[in-house]
């Protein structure tokens, strides 16, 4: 048994001890910076899904260092936030206390996963060091006037005690837990105008041509652009200014329906109506957008009446629930006829409908309308602009209100500014001061950071800072008397915007990063992290990197060329990890039993690393068997030459896995390995046993490096060279026949997985063309993976299909109810599909047939033998 621990201990500490993994910003070489998402360093420190994450981006730094690149692989913590201050609560402790030792314990597992981080760049940013700088981006926000404070009606978690912003409100509730309906508080607030940017943040998304497309799509619904236009009413003589899509329906507008959350809500409301809206806006819940859609369609009159721009007729106002506050102007034109909503609120309260639209060859009439009529058509009951076509009337109108200077063309954008203040301790002072005499004042850039007190009592109803005299009191920086500090604090959003940043100078004390440094590691060229962050993190990052590009410091436009999305890792019983299901596998519990280089090729061998995975155990006794293999055969083998039949297939592996990795597809890769070490032969020269354990080493490096050193070379294999394959020794002949060995191979482990059941005997039906030592080879082979039984039987036929249903029938004779699984060629489909439904009628079996390709070979040729069909018992 080969003693894993010791040999991770050993390497690790040599790892360490020499630095290897420590970058220099080197101009020569070419640079890859690999940034895996910072972590928040929780109390109950990392599991097996964090480990998921953090192989995948570690067997892509070691392949691309040991390719020559200079890899920038740094690792941080998200410190900041509210998880820290609950349990710092519950422990009458200081997140501060609570964090570091998280911290700690974070540092301890992550080093025992052997990811090649060059620690010495680690960011907290908790650390005034750190936040230091958040508070410095605020004042440059603040001096562009991207900074704000706005009184709005805002989403508030009743349980976390705090204001949210949009986009950590989903399905109307708050993004920490799905149990808490997100509560509407008007409140005064600060908010980053992200909107500024919002044309930037949404046109530039096609080009995010490394970036997955679905994250791309979600952006892209978030941020949502639409073109329009903007129209003048009037209520009680003052302009009001209305958003519309479609301009050519202005005839029809029979009501208007302003948001029941509308900051001016009550200002237009009239004293009789007054208790009535009142009543109706209690009644609601939160502001989340998703949701809206699904919504019942409520309101209520608010006595009020707008003046339509071009009939001047009195429009009644009603307060709704699916009108935005802060969408357009927060007030819509409705037009019941031709618009969905608007016709079923209409119809609820037994407003007006008036068909301004019409088909070319009917005329709709209001009283016989069904539903909103959305489709094109042409305009009438809209005076001088009937029988035009709908789509010239959005144009014509359109022109017509510009030249009254009763409307202008707009457009408009989902997204909302970023409201960034939190009523919590835990988090970034944002850095303004109050002074009776100067109102708002920022806090001068050399006297950041504005730091959190140390001394304080933690409560969960109240942040302390507001109670807390040492924080509080300050001076102006402008007059210099008496003043207080803002207590709300920043967003931990805001600290993981620009981190990828800080990592390219995280010593710096005069500057946030030096611009150099900035723009010759970034932008990132692959970031890795879940798709969760699609509509929050990844679009908050986009914004900071225009803004800091925007205020000189960088050269850049988007923070990552490539994003990389990892898939869930999933307890063994398939559900979700988490503490209450009892289901959270353990690195350190994995690495006991295993050694932790097995649990990341396991981890990586199962499927494409951007697609959802199980643990499984008796996956990673494969992975455990492949390795220990593989220590064998370095232990046993004679260095002396190796055959060109070996040389060959090392050749084929070096380039497929110089493919795969490059590619993402570590599954592929790992196969490949699989491949390679199954036809590795008992003579082998040291230069090729090289090149396999190189080829081995981004996935299990510990081993490779015990296993370089054991043949005699000197440390590290970590920072050799990536082998290269010679065309000319690959050898298709060789290859074609390992082909269709391991494509078998592949088959039966699928039928294995289909059948669920461990199956002891697989026959194989082999066709005529097949010579006997062919077959041979292929038991062997199979006998050496001993990933089924024990026994495996041929059975030569010359016409094996018709045979197929009495095979079958003999081994049921026990095993009646085993499903079966028959691979075989189209060719012989027909003829086994009808042999097989009088099978499953007479015995009630479950089978399935797949078919199988023909390898790429045999498609080439078109001579070797066709694969045979497997049957597994
Ligand atoms: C009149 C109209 C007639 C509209 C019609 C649509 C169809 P998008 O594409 O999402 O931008 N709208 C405007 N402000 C709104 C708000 N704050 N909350 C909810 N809805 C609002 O949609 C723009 C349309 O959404 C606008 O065009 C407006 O309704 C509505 F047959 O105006 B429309
Ligand atoms: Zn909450
Ligand atoms: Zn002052």
């Amino acid at each position: 048994m080969t003693n894993f621990k010791k040999i991770e201990n050993k390497w690790q500490k040599k790892w360490e001890e020499s630095k290897i993994f420590q970058t220099k910003d080197s101009k020569n070489k070419k640079k890859h910076y690999i940034l895996e998402m910072f972590p928040y360093p929780s109390g109950s420190g990392l599991h097996m899904g964090h480990a998921f994450n953090y192989t995948i981006g570690d067997i892509f730094a070691r392949f691309k260092r040991m390719q020559g690149y200079n890899i920038l692989h740094p690792m941080g913590y998200d410190s900041f936030g509210l998880p820290a201050e609950n349990a710092a609560i519950k422990a009458k402790s200081h997140p501060k206390k609570y964090i570091e030792k998280a911290i700690k314990n974070y540092i301890k597992q992550q080093k025992s996963l052997g990811i090649s981080y060059d620690w010495s760049r680690m960011v907290t940013t908790s650390s005034p060091d750190y936040y230091k700088w958040d508070q410095w981006i605020f004042l440059k926000l603040f001096e562009k006037g991207l900074a704000y404070k706005k009184k709005s009606s805002v989403n508030w978690c009743p349980k976390c005690n705090t204001v949210l912003a949009n986009e950590q409100v989903q399905n109307g509730k708050c993004w920490r837990h799905e149990d808490t309906d997100v509560e509407v508080k008007t409140l005064s607030q600060w908010f980053f105008k992200i909107t500024e940017y919002a044309d930037e943040l949404y046109d530039g998304i096609p080009k995010l041509k490394q970036w997955p497309e679905n994250i791309k799509k979600l952006q892209k619904n978030w941020i949502k652009k639409s073109f329009g236009t903007e129209i003048k009413f009037k209520i009680n003589n003052k302009p009001w200014k209305i958003f519309t899509t479609r301009p050519d329906t202005l005839y029809g507008v029979t009501f208007m329906v302003i948001s029941a959350q509308h900051p001016r809500l009550m200002e237009i409301t009239t004293e009789k109506q007054k208790k009535q809206v009142e009543k109706f806006t209690k009644s609601l819940h939160s502001v989340s957008e998703q949701d809206i859609d699904q919504l019942e369609k409520q309101g209520v009159f608010t006595g009020a009446y707008a003046t339509h721009p071009l009939t001047k007729e009195k429009i009644p106002i009603y307060a709704g629930n699916f009108v935005l506050a802060d969408y357009g102007s927060g007030m819509v034109m409705a037009v019941p006829a031709h618009d969905q909503r608007d016709f079923e609120f209409a119809k609820k309260y037994k407003i007006p409908i008036k068909v301004v639209i019409t088909p070319k060859n009917k005329t709709l009439k209001n009283k016989e309308l069904k539903r909103a009529y959305t489709e094109e058509g042409k305009l009438i009951n809209s005076d001088k602009f009937n029988n035009l076509n709908n789509e010239k009337a959005k144009q014509q109108i359109t022109k017509y209100l510009i030249q009254k200077k009763l409307g202008k063309k707009t457009k408009n954008f989902r997204l909302k500014d970023w409201l960034i203040s939190r009523q919590r301790f835990w988090g970034t002072p944002i850095p303004i001061v109050y002074c009776d005499s100067c109102g708002l004042v920022p806090v001068k850039e050399t006297s950041l950071p504005v730091t959190l007190p140390e001394k304080i009592k933690l409560s969960s109803s109240k942040n302390p800072l507001t109670t807390n005299k040492e924080f509080l009191n300050t001076t102006c920086p402008k007059c210099g008397k008496p003043a207080k500090r803002e207590t709300d604090t920043m967003d931990t959003f805001t600290n993981s915007s620009w981190y990828f940043l800080r990592y390219c100078d995280t010593k710096n004390k005069n500057k946030i990063f030096d611009k150099k440094k900035a723009n010759y590691w970034c932008p990132i060229d692959t970031y890795i992290g879940g798709k969760e962050h699609a509509c929050m993190h990844l679009i908050y990052i986009r914004f900071y990197t225009k803004f800091l590009r925007d205020i000189g410091l960088l050269n850049f436009d988007e923070p990552a060329i490539k994003l990389f999305t990892q898939g869930m890792l999933h307890g063994p019983d398939r559900e979700k990890m988490s503490k209450s299901k009892g289901n959270v596998v353990l690195p350190e519990t994995v690495s006991k039993k295993y050694g932790i280089d097995t649990a990341r090729l396991f981890l990586v061998s199962i499927a494409l690393p951007d697609k959802d995975i199980h643990w499984d155990p008796k996956g990673v006794e494969g992975s455990l068997r492949f390795i220990n293999k593989l220590i064998d055969y370095t232990y046993s083998t004679k260095l002396s030459t190796s055959s060109s039949k070996l040389q060959s297939k090392l050749h084929q592996t070096i380039k497929e896995v110089t493919e795969n990795i490059q590619n993402f597809k570590y599954n592929f890769a790992v196969m490949n390995l699989r491949e390679l070490l199954n036809s590795l032969e008992p003579n082998i020269s040291k230069k090729d046993l090289e090149d396999v354990l190189k080829l081995l080493s981004p996935f299990c490096p510990h081993v490779a490096e015990e296993l370089w050193e054991k043949i005699g070379n000197i440390p590290f294999i970590s920072s050799a060279t990536w082998p290269k394959y010679h065309q000319n020794k690959i050898k298709p002949e060789f290859e074609a026949q390992d082909e269709i060995i391991n494509s078998i191979i592949k088959d039966i482990n699928s039928i294995k997985s289909f059948i669920k059941t461990t199956p002891k005997t697989a026959n194989i039906f082999i066709s005529e063309q097949w010579k006997y030592p062919i077959f041979k080879k292929i038991k062997k082979e199979l006998e050496k993976t001993r990933n089924f039984g024990e026994i495996i039987k041929a059975v030569m036929d010359k016409q094996h299909p018709k045979q197929i249903p009495k095979i079958i029938q003999s081994i049921l004779k026990d095993t009646s109810k085993l499903p079966l699984l028959l691979l075989t060629q189209k060719q012989e489909l027909e003829l086994i599909k009808n042999s097989i439904s009088k099978l499953q009628d007479e015995t009630n079996l479950k089978i399935k047939i797949n078919l199988t390709e023909k390898s790429k070979e045999q498609k080439a040729k078109n001579a070797t033998p066709h694969k045979p069909a497997i049957i597994l018992e």
